[in-house]
């Protein structure tokens, strides 16, 4: 029996060259495809997709959802703190079924930390204790699973809590390094790809060096529930950063903490252009690789440093071509001022 429904990959081939030549034009396609060949709602016809080309890819035109501020909070974690061994690090996280604009018009129907996906991005420096306080204000039971070093009573499987409960984890903060929590509750592949996950910063006790800061966490989005993706993003927004790309200074540092947390795909990727970066694995040692690509599995995560040769323009995507015309890209803007 032949499926009616257009997966994400039919979508992309039924409407060649047309999606082929137009890099954000999956956005317009993948929720509502009528056939092959079909221009995607929203863009008059083939003259106009070859019209915008790659130029289209950055600023106003881009059609991506949101202000310009949305996502600060999710871009730029809170300041790390100085060693000081057995201070309380306080958190609250809430599950909250939330509508959420993934793409521009389109919306998610997602489970959430706090209302958002990614949710909030979580810091301790090690040996404090970490303390979440955990209500689960949503429609399925819950749990929060933190990577990392804790007891078994902590660990978020086993201790299930249903809608209208709550749970406090408590333990002490360890290893350093870029860590991250998510969901556990099964089935596990749909908690996480509903959006119950974020990212957890450890810092080492002796300070990383002063840089720039920022928290990418890379995720897709199921949005015709055929077991594939339709978008990605980098915190939740596809094409957020084309739209509005991320100033940086040139004489500055830029911390990257890199989180892979998307769904259906085996892997996902973060590769910049112009420039090459320290990758330090996990981040939790002091050793990196030298390079312009990285890719993560599901749960994988690391830091990149980048020290900036050139002001200008970089963008930054996944490696995954197709990752990236389904919003998984945007630019640093890099200024000498
Ligand atoms: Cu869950």
């Amino acid at each position: 029996m032949a499926s009616r429904r257009f997966t994400r990959r039919q979508a992309l081939i039924g409407a060649a060259p047309v999606l082929a030549a137009l890099p954000m034009a999956g956005l317009a396609a993948a929720p509502a495809v009528t056939g092959p060949g079909t221009p995607p709602p929203g863009l008059a016809s083939r003259d106009a997709h070859a019209a915008l080309g790659h130029a289209a890819m950055i600023g106003e035109a881009v059609p991506a959802p949101g202000g310009p501020d949305d996502l600060d909070a999710l871009l730029r974690p809170p300041p790390a703190l100085p060693h000081r061994p057995g201070r309380v690090r306080r958190y609250s996280l809430t599950a909250l079924d939330r509508e959420i604009e993934v793409a521009k018009g389109v919306t998610f129907p997602a489970w959430t930390y706090n209302g958002t996906v990614p949710g909030p991005v979580l810091r301790a420096t090690e040996d404090d204790v970490l303390e979440v306080v955990f209500a689960n204000g949503g429609s399925h039971p819950h749990t929060i699973h933190f990577h990392g070093i804790h007891p078994a009573d902590m660990d978020g499987v086993f201790e299930i809590v249903e809608p209208g409960g709550a749970f406090t984890y408590r333990f002490p903060a360890r290893p350093y390094g870029m860590q991250l929590y998510h969901c556990h509750a099964a089935p596990l592949k749909k908690h996480i790809h509903k959006g119950l996950y974020g990212a957890f910063i450890i810092d080492p006790p002796k300070p990383r060096r002063p840089a720039r800061e920022i928290v990418l966490v890379m995720n897709g989005y199921d949005t015709d529930g055929d077991g594939e993706n339709n978008f990605y993003s980098v915190n939740g927004r596809a094409f957020y950063y084309a739209r509005y790309p991320i100033r940086v200074r040139r004489s500055e540092t830029l911390r990257i903490y890199l989180a892979n947390l998307t769904e259906f795909d085996l892997i996902n990727s973060f590769h910049l252009h112009g420039e090459f970066f320290r990758y330090y694995r996990t981040g939790s040692t002091d050793q990196f690789d030298y390079t312009d690509t990285v890719m993560q599995c599901q749960g994988e995560r690391g830091i990149i440093e980048i020290d900036w040769h050139n002001a200008g323009r970089f963008m930054f995507h996944a490696h995954q071509s197709e990752f990236t015309e389904l919003g998984w890209m945007g630019f640093f803007d890099v200024v000498d001022a």
